[in-house]
């Protein structure tokens, strides 16, 4: 932690009580700043935690007390906590100013941020940039939005380490409150349709996430994908990346050499794509923007194409389980809106020589499925839904291919098992979150695991 500059006197409000609120609290009792804590729920995850380390601390439950809001001097919002929440509304519009916890983040920070949010594709980024930097040798936290056993809120990562550079997962969640984040250099990977049960709309989702770019000082561009572009001019240098072939040497693509396809920087080859351990066009559209990331930050082309080699993804993300009667299993339980369960059918397809039987479902989010129709009928064999909104799945899929109902996804297994022939892979791709049925994204991916680990 470096430049501290949190205001003494106007009391700080912390709103939400999850792994954000506990963190904002560890962080600003380390820097003796008073704050308060409120919370909609009645026994917020985190409770007990919170009522062991901070006794002294006042802890408002069960509401968002509108009286209580118009009195903070600062109300640091969790991302679970929408800016439209009618209370929130009324104290922004009276005035109180909001912020996240990326807000008190980059007041303390003056070491380069690397700044990621898309819609898919983030953990992967976030998550091989940081290999590559600690290959490097580079002191890197890395955290944020980012889930999983050893990822942490990025207030957290200023207790662990001294580091010399951040990398961090930004959701559309926590950059509604973001006001300036300052990074050294920002991408929005991709947009595609999600959280629109929080968003009346994709223009306002994808406004959300642009305020990753403000006060950037580099930027980056996926050619590919124009959401991607900043909205508002700035003098931040900018790099691109695309899987077309790159003009300069600002930009990142795939050239044939020698007639095979290579990662190349301008006119300057570094890998060869069959060298690499992840599969899939989505994937190499992460590689690349990793690399532009690392280069942009000073990395060495050789030191991240040794990662390259052997970094084979994240668990829960296209993850190859096992191999029965010729039948082969994939967990894509972080499939969790269409568009990355569009891509893991496109890339597990492309990998199998039979056909598919998905199995999805879950809590529709509100979105379209339809973007699923022609991906499903070109190369699923049966789907079996599951979960709360199946029948909206069902409806969208109608006349594509057979659709099955299982109750849970032990009988989803089964069941996918007995209509997969020879050669084909069931990929559970939800393209819905979880939360009818599981804990989590990764709570489902285990339940999927166990039940293929049990087939015999
Ligand atoms: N909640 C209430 N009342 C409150 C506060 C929260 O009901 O007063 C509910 C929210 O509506 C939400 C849940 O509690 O359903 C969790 O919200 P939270 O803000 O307390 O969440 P945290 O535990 O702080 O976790 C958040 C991220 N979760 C969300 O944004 C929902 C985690 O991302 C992230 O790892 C963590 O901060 C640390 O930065 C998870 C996620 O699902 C992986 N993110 C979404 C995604 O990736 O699609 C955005």
């Amino acid at each position: 932690m470096n430049a501290v500059i949190e205001q003494q006197g106007a009391e700080k409000l912390i709103v939400g009580l999850g792994k954000t609120g506990l963190s904002c609290a560890r962080y600003l009792r380390s820097v003796n700043v008073p704050f308060g804590v409120m919370d909609s729920r009645f026994s917020p995850p985190g409770l007990g935690e919170f009522r062991r380390e901070f006794p002294d601390v006042e802890l408002e439950l069960g509401g968002f007390r509108q009286a209580r809001l118009m009195q903070a001097g600062e109300i640091i919002l969790s991302p679970g906590v929408s800016v439209g929440t009618p209370e929130i509304a009324a104290a922004i519009e009276a005035g109180v100013p909001v912020v996240g916890d990326i807000d008190l983040f980059s007041r303390a920070v003056d070491v380069p941020v690397v700044a990621v949010t898309g819609s898919n594709g983030k953990s992967t980024v976030v998550t091989l940039l940081g290999e590559m930097a600690r290959h490097a040798g580079v002191r890197v936290g890395v955290g944020g939005n980012l889930d999983g056993r050893a990822s942490m809120p990025a207030l957290d990562l200023l207790r662990t380490g001294d580091y010399a550079l951040y990398v961090l997962e930004l959701s559309s969640f926590q950059l509604e409150t973001t006001q300036n984040l300052a990074a050294e250099i920002a991408v929005i990977l991709n947009i595609s349709e999600d959280h629109l049960d929080r968003y009346d709309n994709l223009t306002e989702y994808a406004r959300a996430k642009q305020r990753i770019f403000r006060g950037a000082r580099q930027v980056l561009i996926n050619r590919d994908e124009p959401a991607s572009e900043p909205a508002e001019a700035s003098n931040a240098r900018r790099w691109t990346y695309g899987l077309d072939e790159p003009d300069d040497d600002t930009a990142f693509g795939i050239r044939l050499v020698a007639g095979t396809p290579h990662l190349c920087v301008g006119r300057t080859a570094f890998a060869a794509t069959r060298e690499l351990a992840l599969v899939g066009d989505h994937n190499l559209s992460n590689i690349l923007a990793a690399c532009a990331l690392g280069h942009a930050v000073g990395l060495s082309l050789d030191t991240m194409t040794g990662v390259l080699r052997e970094f084979s993804g994240l668990p829960h993300r296209c993850q190859r389980l096992r191999t029965l009667q010729d039948v082969t299993f994939y967990n894509d339980s972080k499939g969790t809106n269409v568009s990355a369960t569009v891509h893991a059918v496109r890339s597990i397809a492309s990998a199998t020589t039979g056909k598919l039987v998905l199995i999805a479902g879950g809590i529709s989010k509100d979105a379209d499925f339809t973007p699923l129709r022609s991906v499903v009928a070109a190369s699923a064999r049966e789907v079996i839904l599951i979960g709360r909104d199946a029948q909206q799945l069902a409806d969208a899929l109608q006349g594509c291919v057979p659709i099955r109902f299982a109750g849970d996804l032990e009988e989803a297994v089964a069941l996918a098992f007995a209509v997969a022939r020879s050669g084909d892979a069931v990929l559970l791709s939800p393209a819905c979150s979880s939360f009818d049925m599981f804990r989590d994204y990764s709570h489902r991916g285990r339940v999927f695991t166990a039940a293929v680990e049990a087939l015999r």
